[in-house]
């Protein structure tokens, strides 16, 4: 029996930016005796369906984006006569949808790591159960990805997670609902050797692919003390020395490496904490930002962040520390009116954000945000092709409503065309070029330049909600883009790299808050 692992994507680029890490995972996951799993990235390149044979599993990851996809390829490994096995957040939200729309002979709800073997025996005795519960397992479990499988040339960034869920519970966001509020953190063994790894075979550009890399704040740490709460404190602290043993460790690879993360705001109140990023040369985090006003924060319960003037202080704090900022803003809250979106712009000006992404408010299954919509839309609920609107994802693109949740004062494409609009703003080649001062030479100014065009192209048009000329037409340019990009972030091998050890340092130790 061969195993096949599936990444479903509608759109393939050639060449990708982030490794889909899942691919990896679960065929670390895969028992050896099956042999090495046959992988597929559609977003590199369609399946091509000939190399399914009956009797082989094809395992096919999706979220809400591409989970339509997912059931075609679903649906056509079953044709072959193949096992078929779903799993990733959307199939672990709604099992059913695999099994009626995608030819699923078996759903994994939760991680994998641990279950996958389970499902490849049933599969091998031909008795493959319904449902597999992978639940959340702990982070000592989770599984290194087998970078060894992974193809060359195709992959600007690797993508290595050091810890899983979220503390927070913003509206819009599944993760702590999915993943639990919980932080599981991985020690710095397992994510140091297997960056290692990588930058053995060539990559320097290594995305940390967390939910949230700050999970203790330093507010979290003076509660537990004010309320004398030592178990939790003794908790807090011990994942925070952690994060500083792995800042500490990164710090001792190559100096060409340069990571990347995903951070809440508040890190820029902790200085320690920066400066130690500073370190470990993780040099952008994408920060949600979300809202700039008070209201548009209290509306997706994201109070903890700053707004107005302070805002941009607490941007500019990450700056100075050398982190440099993605920021993520979103469009058509309902506390949001026409001058939002020139404010915004303005904001992430003034605050000196390296790049930027502006989304528009999206109801994802798992949040609160779907709930109450889904909620609402039932009473009477509109419907696109016979398929209703709170089943978007199963709307073709083509005639995918644009926005799906009514706005108190604007219409859809109001808020689309000022988003758009932005968008523009922000990656005209003017201010790119303003923005790539930051750079160190021109040869580095005019890769910034291209880098800002190519994350513009990928991401501003090819969301879940936007026309399909206007995806063709961001599509056949960020392919374009891509190749030379990826020259870019490739370096020369290192092979007998060492795994720096634990505990090496010549610094003060850090303190902990
Ligand atoms: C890193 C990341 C990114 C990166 C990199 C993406 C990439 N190429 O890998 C970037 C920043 C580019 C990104 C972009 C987006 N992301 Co993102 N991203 C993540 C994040 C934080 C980690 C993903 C990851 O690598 N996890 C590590 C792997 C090992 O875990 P995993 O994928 O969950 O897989 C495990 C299980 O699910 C299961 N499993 C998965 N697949 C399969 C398949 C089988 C057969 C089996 C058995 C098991 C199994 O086993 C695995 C091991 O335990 C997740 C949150 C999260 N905690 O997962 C969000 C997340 C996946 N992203 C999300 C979203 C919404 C997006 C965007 C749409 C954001 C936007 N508005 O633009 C885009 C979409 C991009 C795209 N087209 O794919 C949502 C998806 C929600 C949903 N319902 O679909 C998540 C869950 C975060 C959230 N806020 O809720 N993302
Ligand atoms: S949006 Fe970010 S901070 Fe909010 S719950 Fe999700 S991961 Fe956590």
């Amino acid at each position: 029996m061969t195993v096949h692992l599936v990444n479903p994507s509608d759109i393939s680029f050639g060449t990708a930016v982030i490794t889909p890490r899942w691919l990896y995972v679960l065929a670390a996951a895969t028992p050896r005796s099956f042999g090495d799993p046959t992988i597929v990235d559609e977003t590199l390149e369609r399946i091509d369906a000939s190399g399914i044979r009956p009797g082989d599993t094809v395992g096919i990851g999706i979220h809400t984006g591409n989970a339509l996809r997912g059931y075609e390829v679903g649906k056509i490994a079953r044709e072959k006569g193949a096992w078929v096995v779903f799993g990733g957040i959307h199939a672990s939200l709604y099992p059913e949808e695999a099994f009626e729309l995608g030819g699923a002979h078996s759903v994994v709800k939760g991680d994998g790591d641990v279950v996958w073997a389970d499902a490849l025996q049933d599969c091998v005795r031909r008795n493959p159960q319904r449902l597999y519960k992978g639940g959340r397992i702990d982070a000592a479990r989770f599984l290194p990805a087998r970078w060894d499988l992974l193809p060359s040339g195709k992959y600007m960034w690797a993508s290595v997670q050091t810890v899983r869920g979220c503390p927070k519970h913003c509206s819009f966001c599944s993760v702590w609902r999915t993943d639990g509020q919980h932080p599981r953190q991985r020690s710095s063994d397992g994510v140091i050797q297997e960056i290692v790894a990588l930058r053995r075979k060539g990559f320097r550009f290594i995305a940390l692919a967390d939910d949230n890399f700050y999970p203790v704040t330093a507010t979290d740490l003076i509660l537990a003390r004010r309320q004398n709460n030592q178990a939790k404190l003794q908790e807090l602290e011990s994942i925070r020395t952690e994060r500083f043993a792995l800042m500490e460790r990164l710090a001792e690879l190559p100096e060409d490496m340069v990571f990347f993360t995903q951070i809440t705001m508040e890190a820029a109140e902790d200085t320690e904490f920066l400066a130690a990023m500073k370190k470990a040369r993780i040099k952008g985090a994408l920060v949600g930002v979300e809202a700039v006003t008070p209201e548009g924060l209290k509306s997706v319960f994201k109070d903890f962040n700053y707004s107005g003037e302070q805002l941009v202080t607490q941007l500019q704090r990450f700056r100075e520390h050398g982190v440099h900022v993605l920021g993520s803003f979103i469009f058509g809250l309902p506390t949001d009116n026409k001058d939002t979106f020139a404010a915004t712009a303005a904001l992430a000006q003034r605050a000196g954000i390296t790049f930027a992404q502006f989304v528009m408010l999206t109801p994802f299954p798992g949040t609160v945000d779907f709930e109450r919509w889904e909620k609402k839309q039932n009473e009477n609920v509109m419907t696109v092709d016979g398929i209703p609107v709170t089943r978007y994802w199963l709307i073709p693109t083509q005639s995918r409503p644009k926005m799906f949740m009514s706005h108190p004062t604007m219409s859809s494409d109001e808020i689309q065309d000022q988003t758009q609009e932005v968008w523009n703003h922000f990656y005209s080649l003017t201010s790119i070029w303003r923005r790539s001062q930051c750079t160190p030479s021109l040869r580095s100014r005019l890769a910034f330049l291209f880098i800002s065009k190519l994350y513009r192209q990928m991401y501003a048009k090819t969301g879940i909600s936007t026309d399909s000329a206007r995806r063709q037409r961001a599509n056949v340019l960020a392919r374009w883009l891509a190749k030379p990009c990826l020259r870019l972030f490739q370096a020369k091998p290192m092979p007998d790299l060492e795994v720096p050890q634990a505990g090496y340092t010549n610094q003060e130790p850090f303190h902990v808050l």
